[in-house]
């Protein structure tokens, strides 16, 4: 559904001179804030078309109704989101649950809502109907070659689906592995993989990336195949320029240290790209922003300081995408909070004082250090993204719009109660 411009204008008027006050007062706090604003209206998070409906856990699913029946249903609720954030003008592709049948009529229908495609995502973790051999035993890692040729092909074939669509990367993330000792080669497992790599990258356009996302345990429990980024990197750099590492927040073991993890890929230039998503145990898809945002303020912090030492674009250079599942709340509503976090964490560290933060290293002064970083930290920043989104045209209130306007209402009487969204 698309909301009706007068609609957006009505909300934005009434909160329009309560905004305009906090906002006249940030722009005197913040010498940048003009800068954060402009930065906030260019920085664009990928929705994946997984989000859109209600995960699950093992135990069960419990759906919000009025959940995307199609891939041009989900294209609608990511048209929707940006409509209302402006920030959300991107979407990410899993094959084979969303194989655009008519891929010129589904990039045509994007362009509509102001959507590009971005990374397009690869499955090898699950047995399709009909496949001719199964991955139970891990895909580009399998000891069967016809497996791992299986593997191969799929992933051109992502590609193949991703050039029709005006993509240009590919995600790649591994279930591989082993449950138990003994169950695996570790070499051997690696060298496949590798191999099955090489040939997937030789499949690559010119100007395309190639992501290899790391995690560290789950599906299997006693080996990842490419199971941190000292792994990840290992592949991207044998494989070439166009690989790179991924970071997904939720795939490391508890208490590591992402930010120095993003600096020293950005140091090495192979950090690719970034799934969002929040975490309090494991892999626990949570809300981005939800339990640490301060960890995710310290990570844009390295982003930044990273990003601007090699003069890259923060908009464009690395792929950002949200990858989480939501069991217990309404999806959308979810997806709005996870962007909003985001562009909070990083405005805030645009924010920092760089200089006084590198006269304090310098002087080995720790207490100041922490103080600079605290301070950014410590800031209300809200009113900057709102004003970035009131000036791209979206909603000063995204949440308070979607639920004033009973948007999960209309999609369950349009689509019906019982609606399941493909994916997991
Ligand atoms: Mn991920």
């Amino acid at each position: 559904m698309q909301i009706e411009k007068q609609k957006l204008d009505r909300h934005n008027d009434a909160l329009f001179s309560a905004h305009t006050k906090k906002w006249e007062a940030i722009k005197s706090d913040i010498t940048n804030a003009e800068d954060v604003v402009k930065k906030l209206v260019d920085f664009q998070i990928a929705i994946p078309s997984w989000a859109l409906g209600t995960g699950g856990t093992r135990f069960g699913r419990f759906a919000a109704g009025g959940e995307p029946r199609s891939l041009e249903e989900k294209i609608e609720d990511i048209g929707l989101l940006h409509q209302l954030n402006k920030s959300s003008g991107a979407i990410s592709l899993h094959i084979p649950w969303d194989i655009p049948k008519d891929p010129k009529a589904v990039k045509v229908l994007a362009a509509q809502y102001g959507l590009r495609f971005d990374a397009m995502n690869s499955n090898t973790f699950q047995d399709q109907k009909n496949q001719a051999y199964s991955y139970k035993f891990g895909s580009l890692q399998h000891v069967n070659k016809n497996v791992r040729d299986q593997a191969i092909n799929h992933n051109i074939e992502v590609i193949e689906y991703g050039k029709q669509l005006g993509s240009n990367s590919i995600t790649v993330w591994l279930s591989d592995g082993s449950s138990f000792p003994g169950q695996l080669n570790f070499r051997k497992a690696f060298q496949n993989t590798l191999d099955g790599l090489q040939k997937i990258y030789a499949a690559l356009p010119e100007d395309w990336k190639m992501f290899v996302e790391y995690k560290a345990f789950e599906p299997n429990f006693y080996s990842m195949t490419v199971g941190d980024w000292g792994q990840s990197l290992l592949y991207a750099q044998k494989l070439g320029p166009k690989a790179y590492t991924l970071v997904d927040l939720g795939h490391h073991l508890p208490n590591a240290n992402i930010e120095q993890i993003v600096s020293l890929l950005l140091m090495e230039g192979k950090l690719g790209g970034f799934h969002f998503n929040d975490s309090k145990y494991g892999d626990d898809d949570l809300t981005v922003g939800s339990i640490n945002p301060y960890q995710l303020f310290l990570i844009f912090n390295e982003l930044i300081e990273g990003m601007d030492a090699r003069h890259m674009d923060h908009a464009t250079d690395l792929a950002w995408m949200i990858d989480a599942s939501h069991n217990v709340k309404d999806p959308l509503e979810d997806l709005l909070q996870s962007v909003e976090a985001i562009q909070i964490a990083y405005a805030q560290a645009l924010i920092v004082n760089t200089g006084a933060l590198v006269k304090a290293q310098q002087q080995n002064d720790v207490a100041q250090a922490q103080e600079i970083l605290q301070a950014a930290y410590r800031t209300d920043v809200r009113t900057l993204v709102a004003e970035a989104r009131l000036r791209a045209g979206g909603t000063l209130q995204p949440l308070t719009f979607f639920r004033e306007s009973k948007i999960r209402e209309h999609l369950i009487s349009s689509r019906g109660k019982e609606t399941i969204a493909t994916g997991l």
